[in-house]
């Protein structure tokens, strides 16, 4: 995370691959498909192979983030199981046809199956809320619900982990492997509760599962989970599910959601929003930022429209990467385990669908102008909070003013988040170069700087944009703008020491 958070989150392990010492090195936050494929290349076997491993005491040990750490010398035993041996052409594809039927049935018996299993559990859920069932019988009603969910949950994992190859691989989400039980619930102290809601907040200072603990804290102190009449272990499981679905990007990482949205969760406190907007576009503008970046691959637009990506292709090169995150998004909610909306009605769901997929949309930086003065013109006419296009542009400003917010925050907050996009940018640049493909200057290498991305960034993006939102909400300018400007100051500053230190006659541009 560019302040040494991500070594303190990794963990070393030391195996045994065919009677050689291997050692390797995971973050607690991957998934057991990332460490089974990590040994998977190191043996040189494919990635279908079953692998198990067992301790000095022939213990079975299991593969994922949470295993227990061993030592040098005491290496845990590898053991590989290959998939079959090839064999003749019609055998092969004799094989492979069995085992396409197979995972169609299983599909197939899996859909059934949830959707019987979600009925079950609605009628349930309605006989507990509506009928006002005996103690007894509401007892017994609880345990079908919770054995109903237990089921739908153990067959929707069956249906990940048995890869299916019929879908591409973007249509495919990634089901978390631990269930809500090891979502630990943090206790939070008044002080982190008030904290929380400030810009000022740190947020480098949390454990993956304390950020998730804050986001679900924000849902209920806002009162969507009562608006949408929410599960509160759905919230739970889809927060859970959101995590799994960020990739461990440099910079578009789960703690980049956990920012834009503490940001966001700050805006509408300091705005006192809920005096403007319903609690439904307070929960839009929530679940949009929590869902923004959803599997963000580290590649902005421009790459994936120079390297003729699979999104690109599917998005006719329109925003391939935003659209990609609103659909991994709404994948997400489809589960019925995840759907934080399942208790909303039809019109209500379309509405909220509708709201998130647009400010989601409205973060590609590519429609910045647009965006800004569509709402410039709004408010020069006279902004007006009752009417739905005049609250669309402000809910698309006030989402990307959060999702690019980092120099807002305190300095020690703010700058480790310039050398994660630095990171993220320059593995960009390096793959165009070594591909052939255009490279933008603020992203290379050998032309940019600290300051110099910054200060451009912060003069003619940032304190703009803000200065903007300020003019219907004032109290932004001394919160938002005034750190801006500061910031702004210190890379001035920064930006003459580095040409100081330069060669006479070398001055910077
Ligand atoms: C490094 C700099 C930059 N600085 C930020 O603080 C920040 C926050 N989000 N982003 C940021 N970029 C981007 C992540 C994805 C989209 C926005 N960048 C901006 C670039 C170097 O330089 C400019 C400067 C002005 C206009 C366009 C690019
Ligand atoms: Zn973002």
């Amino acid at each position: 995370m560019g302040n040494g958070s991500s070594i303190e989150s990794s963990k070393t392990i030391f195996l045994d691959i065919n009677d050689k010492e291997e050692k390797i090195v995971f973050s607690r936050h991957c998934s057991s498909r990332d460490i089974h494929e990590l040994i998977a290349t190191i043996a040189a076997v494919n990635r279908h192979s079953t692998i198990s491993i067992k301790d000095e005491n022939g213990a079975h040990i299991s593969l994922s983030p949470t295993m227990p750490a061993n030592n040098q010398g005491c290496p845990y035993k590898v053991y590989i199981k290959e998939p079959n041996e090839p064999q003749g052409d019609s055998e092969a594809f004799q094989t492979v046809l069995t085992q396409v039927t197979e995972q169609i049935n299983r599909v197939f018996k899996m859909e059934e199956l949830k959707s019987e299993l979600s009925t079950r559990l609605t009628t349930l859920e309605k006989r507990l809320e509506i009928e006002g069932l005996k103690v007894v019988e509401i007892e017994k009603c609880k345990r079908d619900i919770s054995d109903i969910k237990d089921q739908i949950w153990n067959a929707q994992k069956k249906y990940t982990d048995n890869e299916i190859q019929l879908c591409s691989k973007i249509d495919k989400i990634k089901i978390p492997r631990h269930n809500v039980a090891t979502f630990e619930k943090y206790t939070l102290s008044q002080e982190t509760v008030d904290y929380v809601k400030q810009p000022t907040f740190d947020i480098w200072h949390w454990e993956p599962n304390e950020m998730l603990s804050l986001l679900e804290h924000m849902y209920h102190e806002l009162g969507l989970v009562h608006e949408f009449n929410m599960n509160p272990i759905t919230l739970k499981r889809w927060l859970l599910c959101v995590q799994e679905n960020y990739r461990n990007n440099p910079f578009h990482n789960f703690r980049h959601c956990f920012c834009v949205t503490q940001m966001m969760y700050g805006m509408i406190q300091l705005c006192t929003l809920w005096d403007f907007v319903s609690r439904e576009d307070l929960g839009i503008l929530m679940t949009a930022a929590v869902c923004h970046d959803l599997d963000h691959p580290g590649y902005n637009n421009t790459y994936q429209i120079n390297a003729r990506t699979e999104l690109a292709i599917r998005y006719n090169d329109i925003s391939p990467l935003e659209n990609h995150h609103c659909a991994v998004a709404f994948q997400i909610i489809s589960n019925p385990e995840c759907n934080i909306f399942a208790n909303v009605d039809k019109d209500t769901f379309k509405r909220v669908r509708a709201g998130i997929t647009m400010l989601i949309l409205a973060t590609d930086m590519a429609r910045h102008a647009e965006i800004m003065e569509s709402f410039k013109d709004k408010f020069n006419k006279g902004f007006n909070f009752k009417n739905k296009e005049h609250l669309d542009t402000l809910k698309m400003v006030l989402i990307k003013c959060c999702d690019i917010s980092n120099e807002v925050r305190p300095m020690e907050v703010s700058e480790p988040w310039v050398d994660c996009l630095l990171e993220e940018y320059f593995n960009q640049s390096d793959r165009e170069k070594s591909e052939g493909l255009p490279v933008a200057p603020f992203m290379d290498r050998e032309k940019v700087t600290k300051p110099t991305a910054q200060i451009g960034f912060i003069k003619f993006v940032l304190i703009p944009m803000f200065e903007t939102a300020a003019n219907l909400f004032p109290q932004i300018d001394d919160v938002m703008v005034r750190p801006l400007r500061e910031a702004k100051d210190r890379y001035e500053e920064m930006k003459s020491q580095e040409d100081n230190l330069k060669e006479p006659g070398s001055k910077a541009q």
